[in-house]
This record gives structure tokens, sequence and C-alpha cells, in this order.
């Protein structure tokens, strides 16, 4: 059995489908918290925790026990925001508050489409968000009352879900 060990502060996972505002809401809620932001998909390609390049998903086939392994010790130690588009391979035990963000699917195609992504990428994505994958994939890896679905459509919305997210780490106590 893993003992439960007690953080100081909690750990917060932003998750949702790519282009829906992880980072942009990761960052403005590190600035207003002082929790420390670990965006997955940067810290993979700096430590290199993958098994190389996916050419028809483009992107990294990360390496999911190399990252957890990264993570262990400062996800003991509380007081962090991860930041990715997929929640089910880390431990349950790391997280005391799971974000989805979610983007109706015009404004969201909009975005991605500035990013760059196009075919098959783009598609992939839209789906994954009209399927709202990441939300059942949220509420099968974590206690239903851990896991929090917010609108992520417009900037005001992000103003909102910072300040919604930074009332609660204040009033976060750690469990006896
Ligand atoms: P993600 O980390 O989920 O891939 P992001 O934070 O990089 O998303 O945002 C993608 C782009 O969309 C970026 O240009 C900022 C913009 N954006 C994100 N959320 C937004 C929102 N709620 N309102 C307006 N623009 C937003």
């Amino acid at each position: 059995m893993v003992q439960e060990r007690r953080r100081n502060r909690p750990n917060i996972l932003i998750t949702g489908t790519p282009g829906t505002g992880k980072t942009t809401t990761s960052t403005a809620l590190a600035e207003s918290t002082q929790l420390r932001h670990i965006n997955i998909g940067d810290l993979v390609r700096e430590k290199k925790l993958h098994d190389g390049w996916d050419d028809e998903l483009e992107c990294h086939i990360i390496n999911e026990d190399l990252v957890c392994d990264e993570l262990e010790d400062l996800m003991e130690e509380g007081g962090n925001i991860v930041d990715y588009h997929g929640c089910d391979f880390f431990p349950e035990r790391w997280f005391d508050r799971i974000v989805v963000l979610q983007t109706e699917n015009s404004v969201l195609y909009d975005r991605l489409t500035r990013r760059g992504y196009s075919g098959a990428k783009l598609s992939n994505n839209i789906e994954c968000e009209i399927f709202q994958v990441l939300l059942e994939e949220a509420k099968e890896s974590y206690p239903e009352d851990t896991v929090v679905a917010l609108k992520s459509n417009t900037i005001e919305d992000i103003t909102t879900n910072v300040a919604t997210l930074t009332d609660w780490v204040r009033n976060w106590q750690p469990s006896s």
C-alpha cells in the first residue's frame, strides 16, 4: 500500500483538449498563487522523456513512466500546477483538484487553425472536444468531487477561472 503523505500546498491538474487555454490559465494561476507551473509538453521535450516522434499525430510519444518518475518528488512536496492534455496516467493521489477546460467548437477550431493545425490533427482535436474526452477521462481517473469543468471561451472566462481557482488555493487545507 502506498503510504499517504501530507503536503502543505495543493497540487492542481489543468487538463483539456489542446487549445482550450491550459497554458494561459496555468501561467496566470501560478502568478497569482506562487504555485509552480509544470508544462508536461515542455518537460518531455527538455528532459527527453519520450520514445521518439509520432509522424501521424505529429507529437512526441510521451514515456509516461519517465514523466511520473521525474515528477514524484515535486508532487510529494506539493504546490504544483500540472498542465497537460491527458490525465489518466498520473497517480490519483497526486492531485487535490482536477480542472477540465472546455471551449466551444467554433472558437477552438479558430484557435487551432491559427496555431497551424490542419487535417487529421485538427479534426482529431475538435472531435476530442465534441466528445468531452478529457472530462470523461478525468471522471474515470479521479474522485468525482475533485473534478471541475470550466468554460474557456473568452479572456473574461480566464480571468474568472483564475480568480475562482486562486480562492480555492487560498482556502485549501491539508487533510488530517
Ligand atoms: P493549451 O495550453 O490548452 O493548448 P493555450 O493556453 O496555449 O492552450 O491557448 C491557445 C491559444 O488560445 C493562445 O493563443 C491563447 C488563446 N486562448 C486560450 N484560452 C483562451 C480564452 N479563454 N479566451 C481567449 N483566448 C484564449
